[in-house]
């Protein structure tokens, strides 16, 4: 009985691994769309990895995305890259994402992402890491992030 338990989980964990081009969800109560979601794949030993997507409020409250979660990483933070005046290139940290009514936000290379710190394994090209996103008003939304390969500059091209 145990057994056949086990394999159920193992079949419904490959259900859960489709491939989606293109992560569009919307919410209950409020217009959220995550659109264009896509990671790099990372190499084998690496612990960090970082997730792209694009949050267009079409509501008329705004929206403050103040948290993220996957279950490979131990730490997850938004990430602002910015250029200093010496012309180097650092990463700091971001508390929130606020996106005001009619307006997109796009999370990018060289711009905004969220860190994934610490992974437990890699994320590899082919498959999907679902990651949730928290906002203020208490809703999450969980996108499936298809991962692209190494040296991918976005979900198109
Ligand atoms: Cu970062």
């Amino acid at each position: 009985m145990r057994r056949w338990f086990a394999l159920g989980i193992v079949i419904l964990n490959v259900a859960l691994w489709p491939v989606v081009a293109v992560s569009q969800q919307t919410t209950g109560d409020r217009d959220v769309a995550v659109e264009a979601a896509w990671a790099r794949a990372t190499a084998p030993d690496s612990k960090t990895g970082a997730v792209y997507f694009t949050l267009r409020n079409t509501g008329q409250s705004r929206i403050d995305l103040i948290g993220v979660r996957a279950d490979r990483a131990s730490i997850e933070t938004l990430h602002k890259t910015v250029n200093d005046p010496q012309g180097t290139t650092r990463m700091s940290a971001t508390a929130e994402l606020r996106v005001e009514p009619g307006q997109t936000v796009v999370l990018e290379p060289g711009s905004i992402h969220v860190m994934l710190l610490d992974l437990e394994t890699p994320l590899i090209e082919g498959k999907v890491l679902p990651l949730r996103l928290k906002f203020y008003d208490g809703d999450d939304l969980t996108v499936d992030v298809p991962i692209l390969a190494p040296d991918a500059e976005g979900p198109t091209g």
